[in-house]
């Protein structure tokens, strides 16, 4: 297999796929100069997951002389990858090695199932190879296990790493990549999720090294909408965000790519698994294109209707899990679901709405309210572009409400990131109100404060008693609004006097498949 200056090793990747075993064989080479195990040696041991390594050095006759030998190590307290045994003579080297290798795959195994997973969930280790500053990079992979957890992925271990240079190849240094297969193995972790967006080049490179699947940022939430997604056009929107993303990544034609396929839980693009190939992917993206125009000409005559009517649109936006379905269900008096995870919601839900009047002499409102997708930083462009039809809905509204989670530490940088996303969706132009949902989760003069600075008001969507200042702002906002653009139409703020918040005439809009 090599020479005097090297060795090169055969492509292993047929025996024993699967990182969670050691690879089946023992690496036995010569080092002519009396070395020890080099750290190229070691590399391979972690790269190739080798059973064991060993170098024999010759005495000046060129018979055996000493063995080094190593091996890696299940999980241990000192977070140890390997050990390297003392050296001892060739004669010494006697060893029963089935036993002792099925004793340590053993071990390892123990190392994995320590975790206990709720069925057959999968294991993950977290990423982030960034140069940004620590907290930033802190509350970002805090995000993403988040993500992660929502799509029903365990995660081991999360890592954070701060190089000095970041590597154009593989993002991850080399050493700390190593690490991170060995650690892969020491917990049972077959996936190693990202929280920056890697190129396609920097995907292949890295699940080629490691033999694991490799998903970034962006694939986990199109993972997690993948598994939302119920009706028609939210499955169309989101195989069509998944293929065009999966595109470019399909010039990489390697061992990558059936990993590649495989998404979270599966969750790859349906019916697309391993005989994909480029063309095939166009011509289904072609397809859903097409049918997509279709579903939105529907909806829009379904909206042109509405707008007919003439019942001003209120649409709640915000980050995900602000608590927009909660407020839209209570003002609704709907059954949407509401969950403790990300991305709950993906298809778009309009109800209509009658509200007390509060300010214009007792007169009650009717009003039509949309639900729709959250927002979150960095929404990946494929997933914003499939998700257009969705997102252009909102373009009819008279007021957006954007909804804070005021409980959320980071509920500043997540106003700042929805106010990107509606300005990346040309949504910007439209009158916004700020609420602050969940004021139940703050000390109240606290919230008095953040309201005051944000110019803001405060509810909580779990307790409808909150809502009166809710109601006021609306009508004054949607008030001041139509009287702008001198649309003042007050036949359309006044229609009806009842002072029933429910309403029997459902516009529903959330189609079952
Ligand atoms: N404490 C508290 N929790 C709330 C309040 N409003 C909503 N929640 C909780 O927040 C979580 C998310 O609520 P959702 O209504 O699903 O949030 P969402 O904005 O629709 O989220 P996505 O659809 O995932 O974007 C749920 O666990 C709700 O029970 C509130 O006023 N106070
Ligand atoms: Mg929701």
């Amino acid at each position: 297999m090599g020479d005097q200056r090297g060795i090169t090793i055969p492509d292993l990747s047929r025996y024993r796929t699967g990182i969670l075993r050691l690879r089946g064989l023992r690496l036995i080479h010569t080092h002519l100069q009396g070395e020890p195990l080099t750290e190229e040696d070691l590399t391979d041991l972690v790269l190739l997951r080798l059973d064991m390594i060993v170098a024999l050095t010759i005495d000046s006759s060129g018979y055996p002389d000493l063995a080094y030998s190593g091996h890696l190590l299940p999980d241990n307290p000192e977070k140890k990858v390997w050990f390297i045994d003392p050296p001892t003579t060739l004669a010494k080297l006697d060893i029963d090695f089935s036993k002792w290798v099925q004793g340590l795959e053993d071990e390892f195994q123990r190392g994995q199932k320590a975790v206990p997973l709720r069925g057959p969930q999968e294991k993950a280790i977290l990423i982030s190879v960034s140069r940004g500053n620590r907290a930033d990079v802190e509350d970002s992979i805090e995000e993403l296990k988040e993500l992660a957890e929502s799509g029903g992925v365990f995660v081991a271990d999360t890592i954070i790493q701060r190089p000095q240079r970041i590597s154009p190849t593989t993002l991850i240094g080399e050493g700390k990549l190593n690490e991170l297969i060995v650690k892969c193995m020491q917990l049972g972790a077959d996936i190693l999720i990202f929280d920056q967006n890697l190129t396609p080049g920097q995907l292949a490179a890295i699940s080629d090294r490691t033999e694991l699947r490799v998903i970034d940022r962006t694939q986990l939430i199109l993972d997690i909408f993948a598994q939302r997604a119920h009706t028609l056009d939210g499955k169309i929107q989101v195989e069509l965000a998944q293929l065009r993303y999966l595109l470019p990544r399909l010039a990489k034609k390697t061992l990558a790519l059936s990993r590649l396929t495989g998404g979270i839980g599966g969750r790859g693009p349906g019916e697309t698994k391993l005989e994909i190939d480029r063309r095939r992917v166009r011509e289904r993206i072609h397809l859903l294109e097409k049918e997509l125009d279709r579903l939105s000409m529907r909806r829009q005559q379904r909206r042109g209707r509405r707008m007919k009517t003439g019942i001003p649109v209120i649409s709640i936006v915000g980050y995900t899990n602000a608590g927009k379905s909660t407020l839209f269900n209570q003002l609704t008096e709907s059954q949407f679901l509401v969950e403790n995870r990300l991305f709950s919601t993906l298809d778009t839900a309009t109800r209509k709405l009658r509200f007390p009047a509060s300010t214009d002499g007792g007169r009650a409102h009717e009003v039509v309210v949309t639900d729709t997708v959250g927002f979150i930083k960095d929404l990946p462009k494929d997933l914003i572009g499939a998700f257009r039809p969705t997102f252009d809905e909102l373009r009819e509204s008279d007021l957006l409400m954007h909804l804070v989670d005021i409980g959320s530490p980071h509920f500043a940088e997540r106003i700042k990131a929805a106010e990107r996303i509606l300005f990346e969706l040309q949504l910007d132009h439209l009158p916004v109100l700020l609420v602050f949902n969940k004021e139940d989760r703050l000390d109240q003069r606290e919230v008095k404060a953040i309201c005051q600075s944000y110019g803001a008001i405060s509810i909580s969507a779990l307790h409808p008693h909150t809502f009166n200042r809710l109601f006021v702002a609306i009508e004054r906002r949607l008030w001041e609004a139509a009287h702008r653009t001198h649309e003042v139409d007050q036949e359309k703020l006044t229609n009806q006097g009842s002072f029933d918040i429910s309403d029997k005439h459902l516009i529903s809009e959330r189609e079952e498949t």
